[in-house]
């Protein structure tokens, strides 16, 4: 008999709604898209329609295995990849990593212990939980790279977490950038709602250094070199003063911003109080008053002036008098800002990002005049501010630019302050706030990265770390849907620190062996999407954001359990308390009660059937949305001044080296490293999302892999044809760190001078189709990527923009 059944699709940050057609046989027969789904209206792309397979595949890993050697005294690292697996039980497994790391925080404390993470796969935050069970070492994971570095900037700039690419009200804007970022491969939800704001006439502009689908859907492609949006942005940003089109934010930015306030140019820091009078406070800034003409004083506590009918100056310099009675000229922050940017010229701008001049100008035109004056959206994600050494200077160049364009602050076709993210991280499910502060591995390298994300270590010193034994030994890591050969930068480096002696136990949970686990210790197996509830923690929707219960559609194979039953289990060994429940479906029903239910006024709701047979349970967003927050002193900007910061001190007391958006090249470019460019004499950048895959997952799946059944590289046709490379011709893309093989993919649709690659790394051969598998070394970028050149203060590694060369491969 065939039953369907609803489940959430999470191989992408969509989490689609699905309808799984499943019979007595534990096997799919049919996947479907669920129309009553708002979030894909019932559009399922490739990934999902996969879940037979995948479900199916021989080669899923069924049971805990150990290597044969290991034991908890006695781990042997040196025969990782050696050793025979032996099967074990989940409670052998559990009691064995019990065991492991409740050695280590007594030798080494809790430190020594790392979970690591890939991107969301429904189980994030309850990892942290369970870090945070035994007060762990924190987390090792990708947000130093994804998203977050968008997040931190914005919470730099508008002191609140949320992010400007889910939370644009897309549908109702006149004109849309899409700012290094590509929904229509990446996130169905936003491609789907940009296309439908295409068709009531918004003009989409792409900015990408190579075309791609969303840009053959765009009015105009403006192409940049890797890792130069910065420039991209300050370039119009100066446009928009010297035209004056500014001026239409002009009552936002005054109420709203720091804009208006007076800077101490010669401190490089806002005028305070205290510098005009012997009472005055430090925490309290001045602007210029045009009805008074004469100073003002912002009181951020109270969010307000020290007397009625104040109207800063946004713009000009004003001549105050300090305490000591001397005289100075200050100028306000977006003068300064305007000022700063004055050189950046189309012309310049153009001789940095190599975007031709009239593209620039171009963009600016539509930016400038959105259709049916609606408003005008940026929108950046991975591509443009996050995997390069000035990754939140461009971001904060973006965002601010957004600002002189006058959007909608919470409202419809502009920026709404969804509140999802403080979700994900509330420590009701997080329990930080068991944690006191520690010590973070990169700490002092990279300050803003722990203490805006305070669980996390930096990558590259948790592979450091296990090779060094130094500042202190990682002793255990434990990977839930995750390959750190894959997904970090420096894959030799890493590989080095999981076969290195310091690391004792590394557990590995994935849906198949993988070159990351077969140099694990003990390795166990994750269920699918359609096997398992709990699929869920993400609330990332803008608009409207449904919460889903998902059923479980078909049983697992073997031994396989869902990710939140290992956490759990393992969780409940060192904090009961934190784990009162005893199975997924308890834990579903904790979020839908907790966080929707109650907070809502709702009865909670006690049977999974019934929860999972109403499905979606829509509480924000849409109808339901309260806008101008702000405005009703509901949404308040966590910021120092208690005000959007167009000047932010905040960035350099985290490295950075200006308080308002700085270019700065490439730690490895044309300019920044000449000497290197005569021999890697291409800008590279890697990742760019395929259709096909997420992240390194399903090279393995014929469906899948089909459509790209090669690694490749895309170049620009003249710089092919200068080096007699051919379309389909293996080539070797080389970087000082390492090389790899790919496929020539050439075209005009790169830019001159650069190079990309893909971001699966192909680890796995795909039987069906024939074709080979490349392990961990041989396609993967992240050989090609390096810690070296990160982002001060966030340390976002420059994965999106260094040097290679490209030379044929005459032998394999
Ligand atoms: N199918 C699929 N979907 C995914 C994923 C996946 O692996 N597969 N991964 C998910 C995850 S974790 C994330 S974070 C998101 C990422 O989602 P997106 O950021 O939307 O996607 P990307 O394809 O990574 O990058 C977008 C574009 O940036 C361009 N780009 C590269 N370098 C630069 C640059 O220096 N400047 C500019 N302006 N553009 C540049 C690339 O050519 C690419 O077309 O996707 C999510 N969705
Ligand atoms: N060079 C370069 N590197 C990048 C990027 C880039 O653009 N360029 N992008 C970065 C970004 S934004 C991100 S978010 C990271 C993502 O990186 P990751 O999320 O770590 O992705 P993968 O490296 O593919 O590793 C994920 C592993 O989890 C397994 N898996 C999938 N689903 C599940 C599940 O439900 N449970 C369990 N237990 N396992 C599962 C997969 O089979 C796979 O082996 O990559 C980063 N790395
Ligand atoms: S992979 Fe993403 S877009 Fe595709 S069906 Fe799944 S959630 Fe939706
Ligand atoms: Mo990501």
């Amino acid at each position: 008999m065939e039953k369907k059944v609803r489940t959430v699709c999470f191989d992408c940050h969509s989490k689609c709604g699905v309808i799984l057609t499943v019979n007595d046989n534990n096997e799919i027969t049919r996947v479907e898209g669920d129309p009553d789904c708002p979030v894909n209206d019932g559009i399922l792309c490739v990934k999902a329609f996969s879940a037979p397979e995948i479900h199916a595949h021989p080669d899923r890993l069924k049971y805990p295995m150990k290597r044969k050697t290991w034991s908890v005294d006695e781990p042997h690292t040196e025969n990782r990849g050696k050793d025979e697996w032996e099967r074990i039980t989940w409670d052998e497994a559990i009691d064995l990593i019990e065991a492991k790391v409740r050695k280590v925080i007594d030798e080494y404390g809790p430190q020594s212990v790392i979970i690591s993470q890939g991107t969301g796969r429904g189980s994030n935050h309850f990892l942290d939980r369970l870090n945070n069970s035994w007060n762990g070492g924190g987390k090792v994971w990708p947000t130093h790279v994804c998203l977050l570095p968008n997040l931190a900037q914005t919470h730099v700039t508008w002191g609140r977490m949320f992010h400007p690419h889910e939370a644009c009200d897309y549908r109702n804007a006149g004109s849309i950038v899409m700012w290094g970022t590509n929904p229509i491969r990446s996130r169905q939800y936003s491609g789907l709602r940009i296309m439908d704001a295409k068709r009531n006439g918004a003009h989409v502009v792409v900015v990408d250094p190579v075309f791609r689908d969303i840009g053959a859907k765009a009015d105009l492609w403006v192409p940049v070199r890797p890792g130069t949006d910065g420039a991209l942005a300050m370039g119009l940003a100066n446009l928009m003063f010297t035209s004056g089109k500014f001026e239409r934010a002009h009552e936002m930015l005054i109420k709203w911003t720091n804009a208006p306030f007076l800077i101490n140019a010669d401190a490089r820091m806002m005028l305070r109080e205290a510098e005009l009078s012997e009472d005055g406070s430090d925490e309290r800034y001045v602007v210029w008053d045009e009805n008074a003409n004469d100073i003002a004083i912002w009181h951020p506590e109270t969010e307000s002036f020290n007397r009625e009918d104040v109207r800063p100056a946004l713009m000009g310099a004003f001549e105050v008098t300090l305490k000591d009675g001397s005289k100075m000229t200050c100028k306000t922050g977006l003068e300064t800002y305007k000022d700063e940017i004055a050189v950046w010229t189309p012309e310049k701008v153009s001789s940095v990002t190599w975007t031709p001049v009239e593209k620039i100008l171009q963009m600016f035109d539509i930016i400038t005049n959105p259709a049916d004056d609606k408003p005008s959206l940026l929108t950046a994600y991975l591509g443009a501010c996050m995997m390069t050494s000035n990754a939140l200077q461009s971001g904060r160049a973006i965002t601010i630019l957004q600002l002189l364009l006058n959007p909608p602050l919470d409202d419809k076709g502009g920026i709404y302050f969804n509140t999802f993210w403080e979700f994900m991280l509330d420590p009701k499910i997080t329990a930080y706030d068991r944690v006191p502060p520690k010590l973070r591995l990169g700490y002092d390298k990279h300050p803003m990265y722990t203490q805006v994300y305070g669980n996390a270590n930096i990558p590259n010193d948790v592979w450091e770390s296990m090779i060094t034994g130094e500042p202190w030994p990682a002793k255990v890591m434990i990977s839930v849907a995750n390959d750190p050969l894959g997904c970090f930068e420096d894959s030799q480096k890493i590989h080095k620190a999981l076969t290195g002696d310091v690391l004792e136990l590394n557990v590995d949970m994935d849906y198949f062996m993988t070159p990351g686990n077969e140099i694990a210790d003990i390795v166990l197996p994750a269920a699918h999407w359609s096997e398992r509830v709990g699929v869920f923690d993400e609330e990332l929707y803008p608009e409207p954001c449904p919460f889903i219960i998902p059923q479980k559609a078909v049983l697992p194979p073997g031994e396989a359990r869902d990710d939140w039953d290992f956490q759990r289990e393992l969780g409940k060994r060192f904090a009961p308390d934190l784990w009162p429940w005893e199975s997924s479906e308890e834990m579903q029903l904790w979020r839908l009660n907790e966080f929707h239910l109650i907070p809502n006024g709702k009865e909670p709701i006690t049977d999974y059937e019934k929860a999972a047979e109403i499905g979606y349970f829509i509480e924000y967003g849409g109808e339901n949305r309260t806008t101008r927050q702000h405005e009703k002193g509901l949404v308040k900007f966590q910021t120092p001044t208690g005000r959007i910061e167009v000047y932010s001190e905040q960035m350099p007391s985290y490295g950075y080296n200006s308080p308002l958006p700085s270019y700065s090249e490439p730690f490895e470019s044309p300019y920044q490293t000449p000497e290197v460019y005569k021999e890697f004499d291409l800008c590279l950048t890697t990742g760019a999302r395929d259709y096909a895959f997420y992240h390194s997952a399903w090279t393995n799946i014929a469906h899948q892999r089909i459509l790209e059944p090669w690694p490749y590289v895309e170049l620009n046709d003249e710089d092919a044809r200068e080096r007699q490379i051919s379309e389909g011709e293996w080539l070797w893309v080389e970087t000082r760190r390492g090389k790899i093989r790919a496929k020539a993919r050439i075209s005009k649709g790169v830019i001159k001078g650069a190079a990309s690659m893909c971001r699966p790394n192909y680890k796995h051969a795909c039987d069906e189709l024939n074709l080979p598998g490349f392990s961990w070394d041989q396609a993967n970028p992240n050989v090609l990527c390096t810690a070296e050149g990160s982002d001060p203060g966030f340390g976002a590694a420059p994965m999106r923009s260094m040097l290679c060369k490209v030379s044929k491969v005459n032998e394999f």
